[in-house]
């Protein structure tokens, strides 16, 4: 018996020694937002799409929620290899183009038809962008239309000075400022603690967030005014990505599309269902005519601002609007 293991063994041990090298890849992917959001189910599903379609041979593991990363730090990681593959909101990167920052734009694109113009005009631009960082984009994804949440009615925009308003990234704290509001920069994840520590007492996101959140808890009002779609894109580092067999290669790209027309579906009818999850714990209110005039105003500027930062290629994405 006792021979019989250790020769048995010797054997596992040889035919270790002689088996190819497996062609497994394991990715690690890093995402800001929580599992329960459509766009990490959605990023769920791609990974599942890509084991499938490649046997096995390329198998994602999604970190959400930043536990891997913090939002700020995951476009940069992937850059440096860090980690291969990593979804961010695609606005906060507006400081190092703004060509990324079009989507943040209040009153520029409030609806899906107009974002998707926008995004066909501005993806050969992100692609190129972010190519001579290292990075390959694989599929961008818009959030339901931007709305805010407030503890009182308002009528005008003049009412919203002085409000301690949760921002989430340079774009929407300057809206803020402009509006007279006290900007604070809030993670999503980070949202609910936000209030209850009492660091703001408003906020800007999306219906989606805000059930996600359980902004009725904290806020009584849900201004509807889809203000804009901000996309999250999802990207692979380069290297990684080449160092896929061609066939593998091939497959990430294919579920990456899929992901994409599979996003933008969920994200609609996301908007639709979170707002009458919304309704049934807080009032959703139509603003008036006198709000938008003046968030539209603001809105002017901040496009006439971003226009001169964005130069031609900004002057071919706002021209495929009209
Ligand atoms: N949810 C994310 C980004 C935009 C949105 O709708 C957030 O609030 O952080």
């Amino acid at each position: 018996m006792k021979l019989t293991a250790v020769i048995g063994s010797a054997l596992v041990v040889s035919a270790m020694a002689v088996a190819p090298v497996s062609a497994q890849t394991r990715w690690d992917m890093a995402t800001p937002y929580p599992d329960a959001e459509f766009h990490t189910k959605n990023i769920r599903q791609f990974a599942d799409d890509v084991a499938a379609a490649t046997n096995g041979g390329v198998e994602i593991t999604v970190h959400s929620g930043q536990s891997l990363f913090k939002h700020p730090e995951i476009k940069r990681s992937v850059e440096n290899q860090l980690v291969p593959l990593g979804e961010v909101l695609m606005g906060n990167l507006y400081n190092e183009n703004p060509i990324f920052g079009a989507d943040n734009l209040p009153f520029v694109t409030t609806g899906y038809d107009d974002a998707k113009k926008m995004w066909d005009a501005q993806r050969p631009f992100v692609e190129k962008a972010l190519a001579d960082d290292g990075i390959r984009l694989l599929f961008a994804v818009p959030w339901p239309g931007q709305g805010f949440y407030l503890s009182n009615e308002i009528a005008s925009a003049d009412d919203l000075k002085g409000v301690r308003f949760r921002t989430y990234n340079a774009t929407t704290s300057r809206m803020a400022e402009l509006l007279g509001m006290v900007p604070t920069t809030v993670e999503a994840v980070e949202i609910p603690q936000a209030f209850s520590t009492g660091i703001v007492d408003g906020m800007v996101t999306s219906a989606a967030t805000g059930v996600r959140t359980k902004a009725w808890d904290f806020t009584d009002y849900f201004y509807d005014i889809n203000a804009w779609l901000p996309k999250n894109i999802i990207i692979v580092n380069e290297d990684a990505f080449s160092s896929l067999s061609e066939e593998e290669q091939a497959a990430v790209l294919e579920a990456a599309k899929t992901a994409e027309t599979r996003g933008w579906e969920m994200s609609q009818a996301e908007s639709e269902s979170a707002t009458k999850t919304l309704a049934e714990g807080m009032t959703v209110v139509e603003p008036t005519e006198e709000l938008l005039t003046g968030l539209q105003a603001i809105g002017e500027q901040m496009a006439a601002e971003w226009a001169e930062a964005a130069g031609a290629d900004g002057k071919t994405v706002l021209d495929a609007l009209n």
